[in-house]
């Protein structure tokens, strides 16, 4: 079985790492280069910046964000927030970025998934899905565009067979519900997404503590798992969660 990665998510606003709960209420959590900086040397397997300022004055701010993060690190880094055109992505990849994460763009326009992807490859390509329950328990999961502003009117698992079906090369699918609540990922809307697509599945938003990501790679099917609050807080290691996760017969690169 493939070794499952740990990725950290910096949300950048005008040049800061922020964090919320739910997607609002942002508060400041620190420098990028920093926090990359100690992710890095903390043993964090990719990055993950995501731009949700989103204006365009921010895609400037961007570019010297992705060029500062990238000097510290020698892992895969990946951006989002932002990303509308063939010439954004560009622009990414120019200031250091392996992979472009695209959302809002791609439900406005799935041709534009499987041209970057022509353009770099599949591997550069992750289709980032923000979903949340339509009720409580319920087994259908709603896709929202625009940083959880705008209902797709479209399932989270339909979406992500469609992404790789046009040349998406990972989904990142992140709970609306669980964003920033340390209560634990959403494993049941993991696990649907996960069955049913056969790329990789980063799962994200909820991370609070070492046996939630034991559960994202068991009951969830999750490839990898994406913590912003709990590392950006410092409440646990990213060598103390790789050592759980060995524990638990879970396969990491320690
Ligand atoms: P934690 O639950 O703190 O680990 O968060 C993981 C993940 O949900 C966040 O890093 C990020 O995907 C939240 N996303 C967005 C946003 C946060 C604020 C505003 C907008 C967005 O558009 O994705």
């Amino acid at each position: 079985m493939l070794s499952k990665r740990i990725i950290a998510c910096l949300d950048v606003r005008n040049g800061q790492v922020v964090k919320g709960i739910n997607f609002g209420g942002l508060r400041s959590a620190g420098d990028p280069a920093e926090l990359a900086r100690r992710y890095n040397a903390e043993g964090i397997d990719e990055l993950v910046i995501l731009d949700i300022t989103a204006t365009i004055e921010a895609r400037r701010a961007l570019a010297d964000t992705i060029r500062a993060v990238a000097r510290e690190l020698f892992i895969p880094l990946a951006v989002g927030g932002g990303i509308r055109t063939e010439a954004d992505a560009a622009a990414a990849v120019e200031a250091g970025a392996d992979k472009v994460s695209l959302n809002t763009a791609a439900i406005a326009d799935p041709g534009l998934i499987t041209r970057i992807a022509e353009r770099y490859g599949s591997q550069a390509v992750v289709v980032a899905i923000d979903a949340k329950r339509a009720a409580p328990d319920s087994d259908r999961f709603a896709v929202f565009a625009r940083s959880g502003q705008a209902d797709a009117a479209l399932d989270a698992v339909a979406w992500a067979r469609e992404a790789e079906s046009r040349g998406a090369g990972e989904i990142l699918l992140t709970s609306i519900d669980r964003d920033g609540t340390k209560a634990g990922f959403d494993c049941a809307m993991t696990a649907a997404v996960s069955s049913a697509v056969s790329i990789p599945v980063i799962a994200s938003g909820g991370a609070g503590g070492l046996d939630h990501f034991v559960d994202v790679f068991t009951m969830g099917k999750a490839d990898a798992a994406l913590a912003a609050s709990i590392f950006h807080y410092a409440e646990t290691s990213v060598r103390a969660l790789k050592l759980h996760l060995r524990q638990h017969a879970i396969p990491v690169r320690l």
